[in-house]
């Protein structure tokens, strides 16, 4: 059903209007209990939503616009394997990649869970047998260093989980990401790697990705020119020095990956929800197979959540509905996210491709073209370096941002510091400051106070107003981290479905790839004629001279 329809739309409209002229300022003055009753804790999250310019009247028109756009129905469908994914007619079950309850979870008829099953068992047997130093290369050195290759949804995910929980990985093994088509990111992973001891892990779906299958043929070619004069076979060297995470078997056995050493995952699994599928095969060996799998868990506390709360109790949804407020009522265009934490140094970046390919979408699910706005520019970097670079239109400038904020009570490393957990006090210190500062800004009045001339005045007042939630857990543990990412998975499930959009394609990323095959047979044929729009053909003849 499109979202205009639904008689909350008109409402939240009108409601807008009258939001727009009242402060935060007021609203936490008229009601003293606002902190406690915009509260929400599960999965080890505590959600504080009180700084956001809703109150009841529009958290209700909210709450009804979810139950009457059937977010319910919608989310009881993808848990239950229904083909979801119009437009590929697939199924989007990626809560069976971390089912840890292991109740059967059907596709065409047939339970999922012992193949996901299966396959996290294959790749607990091969991060075990490289942590003890069991694997061995060609010329019988164990693996120290693991390559991943690959791009988007076989990157992003693997990189992002790495950083976040790098104080769980086992410090001896290197681990590395390649995803750019560019040279230089592969010949900077590898420059400084001894082949003997390096393993690429080649990460993709479909086993046909332009950057990918490039990287993965130089890095064979890198591995075979090093190691040929072992006397061993192409094949035998490729065996221990390449494995697989595709769906693609052909092409895996194509390129000359043994299929064994192959690590499954099904179309079902879209390539940005593929964390905790085999594209998480770096980040097992990394961190070790129980600390993966206390990931997986904090995923399913946070689908079971998801699934059960009611939805004015539901983390997802709420913030999903606030989005949407801001989104299609107050005119924000963009949401941050800023982590307080550097562990969570890729966080935004993750969930930039995991929002906008799921909801930067201008035809609905019935293929007509919608008349409102769908999903928002996702952006951020983590605190508190944002704070001195953009805040300042955060705090002063003429968008509206709301953003996230994401805290921990326990530090990593309390240890830093001239007196006891120095950083993580100024560090979480930044972080209320920064919300109550957007939120309750400086008055003229408070300005002019402190004795500040008045023709500076203007310049040092804070409107506040600007909405913020605040998230917090005790630490970045793995489990933390999978409920954290869940979360944001179905806060973005929530918003496809209100904006009635398919949230599991991604066609927009089609064109710009078949172009680029074309221009680049035209790059390597000298004389080849351009027949593209003026500004193409002269930039490409532009490139031609001066390469
Ligand atoms: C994610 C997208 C996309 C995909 C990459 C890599 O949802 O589908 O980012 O993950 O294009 O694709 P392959 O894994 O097939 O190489």
């Amino acid at each position: 059903m499109n979202p205009v329809e639904i008689p909350q739309w008109g409402a939240l409209e009108k409601l807008a209007q009258t939001v727009q002229n009242v402060s935060l300022r007021e609203m936490f003055a008229s009601e003293p209990k606002r902190a406690e009753k915009m509260t929400l804790d599960a999965c080890g999250l505590h959600l504080d939503y009180s700084k956001n310019r809703v109150n009841d009247e529009v958290l209700k028109n909210l709450f009804d616009l979810a139950t009457q756009a059937g977010v319910e129905r919608a989310r009881d469908r993808m848990f239950a394997g229904e083909k979801i994914n119009c437009t590929e007619k697939r199924a989007v079950l990626h809560v069976a990649l971390r089912n840890r309850s292991n109740t059967p979870i059907f596709v065409d008829g047939e339970n999922v869970m012992p193949e996901v099953n299966k396959v996290l068992q294959q790749m607990d047997d091969f991060a075990s047998q490289i942590r003890t130093g069991k694997w061995l290369g060609a010329t019988g050195t164990p693996i120290r260093n693991i390559v991943n290759i690959g791009i988007g949804g076989s990157d992003l995910g693997p990189v992002m989980a790495y950083e976040a929980l790098k104080p769980y990985t086992m410090r001896e093994l290197n681990v590395r990401f390649v995803s750019n088509i560019d040279g230089s990111h592969l010949a900077e992973a590898v420059r400084d790697l001894n082949p003997e001891e390096t393993l690429f892990i080649i990460a993709s779906k479909t086993f046909t990705t332009l950057e990918t299958m490039t990287n993965a043929r130089s890095a064979r070619k890198w591995t075979l020119q090093a190691l040929r004069a072992t006397g061993l076979s192409d094949g035998e060297i490729v065996a221990r020095h390449f494995v697989a995470l595709s769906t693609n078997a052909e092409k895996v056995a194509e390129f000359g990956i043994d299929t064994r050493n192959m690590f499954a995952f099904w179309n079902w699994v879209g390539g940005r929800y593929s964390l905790p599928s085999a594209i998480g095969l770096a980040l097992m060996v990394a961190i070790g197979p129980e600390n993966f799998y206390a990931m997986l868990e904090g995923y399913h506390a946070m689908d079971n959540h998801f699934q059960t709360a009611p939805l004015e109790a539901n983390m997802p949804v709420v913030l999903a509905l606030l989005g949407v407020w801001y989104n299609n009522f107050m005119g924000a265009a963009s949401h941050a996210i800023l982590p307080y934490d550097q562990y969570l140094s890729r966080f935004a970046a993750y969930f930039q491709q995991g929002d906008m390919e799921s909801n930067g979408k201008y035809i609905t699910r019935d293929g007509e073209k919608v008349a409102w706005q769908t999903g928002p520019i996702i952006w951020g970097e983590p605190g508190t370096n944002g704070q001195h670079a953009f805040y300042q239109l955060l705090h002063q400038g003429t968008k509206l941002v709301p953003a996230d904020f994401i805290a921990f009570a326990q530090s990593h490393n309390p240890h830093m510091g001239e007196t006891p957990n120095e950083h993580h006090l100024k560090l979480m210190a930044n972080v209320f400051a920064q919300t109550e500062a957007l939120a309750f800004g400086k008055t003229r009045d408070e300005v002019l106070a402190e004795g500040i001339a008045p023709d500076l005045a203007a310049h040092k007042v804070f409107e506040g107003n600007r909405p913020t939630n605040t998230i917090l857990a005790k630490k970045l543990t793995p489990q933390i981290l999978g409920s954290l990412i869940a979360l944001y998975e179905h806060k973005i499930f929530v918003q496809g479905i209100i904006w009635n959009i398919n949230s599991f394609d991604q066609w927009g990323v089609e064109l710009g790839k078949v172009l680029a095959t074309r221009i680049l047979k035209e790059l390597e044929a000298p004389n080849a004629e351009l027949k593209h729009d003026s500004s193409t053909n002269a930039l490409i003849e532009w490139f031609k001279r001066e390469a």
